[in-house]
């Protein structure tokens, strides 16, 4: 994830099939086993990129606000409360546990990556 560079990975992206993810949005790295949603707020407008889709943007909606329950590393029941692109990557990277990607949400036709965009 880092080396990509992203802001989160999901463990099924890099050939392992368990429901674990990380997310590094700017304050360390965050660990989730068994992650699921418990509860959304509100709706705002992204525009996201993937490593599993290289060289792409796509316009989405997400929850402004997401809490999701998760066991930490050592299985501990642990819940993180994210907003803005902690949101987003929520529930990106869950998605990806489900074998959805944002290109099954995007708003419109994928654009280039770097490709100036106004959310
Ligand atoms: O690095 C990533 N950036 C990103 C930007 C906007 C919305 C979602 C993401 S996640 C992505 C890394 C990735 O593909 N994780 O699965
Ligand atoms: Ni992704």
């Amino acid at each position: 994830m880092y080396e990509a560079p992203g802001v989160g990975l999901a463990a099924p992206q890099v050939g392992i099939l368990r429901r674990a993810v990380v997310i590094d949005c700017g304050d360390g790295p965050l660990k989730l086993v068994n992650p699921h949603i418990v509860e959304t707020r509100g709706n705002q407008p992204w525009v996201e990129g993937c490593l599993s889709v290289p060289g792409k943007q796509g316009r989405t909606h997400r929850p402004q606000w997401v809490r999701v329950k998760y066991q930490d590393a050592r299985g501990q029941e642990c819940e993180v409360v994210g907003e803005d692109l902690l949101a987003v990557c929520l529930c990106h990277e869950l998605d990806h546990l489900d074998g959805k990607l944002y290109v099954d949400i995007a708003e419109g036709p994928l654009l280039e990556a770097g490709e100036e965009v106004e959310e």
